[in-house]
């Protein structure tokens, strides 16, 4: 039991590593949240973090997050891409913020970015 568990959060680290633009860590992603509630994949997923990067023209940003145990990720550093670029202005980095993902199946897109 606790196996099964543990499986899925080392894996979804792994694949969470890489930027979030590489299609293959998507696809992995994919893969392990089959295991995730059915709620937890519909809706956006919040998370909290500080910006390290932030490239409104070409619409990424990174942040070093912390742990977001709606998808099992643990705290680290990771770029995103904004759905919508224009959310990045006046976005700075060294900003505390809360930012939303696009669900638990598209964790690589970033649809809400909030100075905190
Ligand atoms: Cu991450």
């Amino acid at each position: 039991m606790l196996r099964a568990i543990i499986i899925p959060i080392a894996l979804l680290a792994a694949a969470c590593s890489p930027p979030a633009s590489e299609p293959a860590a998507k696809s992995d992603m994919d893969g392990m949240n089959m295991n995730e509630p059915a709620a937890a994949a519909a809706g956006p997923v919040s998370g909290t973090g500080v910006v390290t990067q932030v490239d409104a023209a070409a619409g990424t940003i990174t942040f070093n997050h912390e742990a977001m145990a709606a998808i099992n990720w643990p705290a680290m550093t990771m770029q995103f891409t904004a759905e919508d670029p224009s959310i990045l202005q006046g976005i700075a980095v060294g900003d505390r913020v809360n930012f939303e993902l696009k669900s638990a199946s598209e964790t690589g897109i970033v649809t809400m970015v909030q100075k905190q």
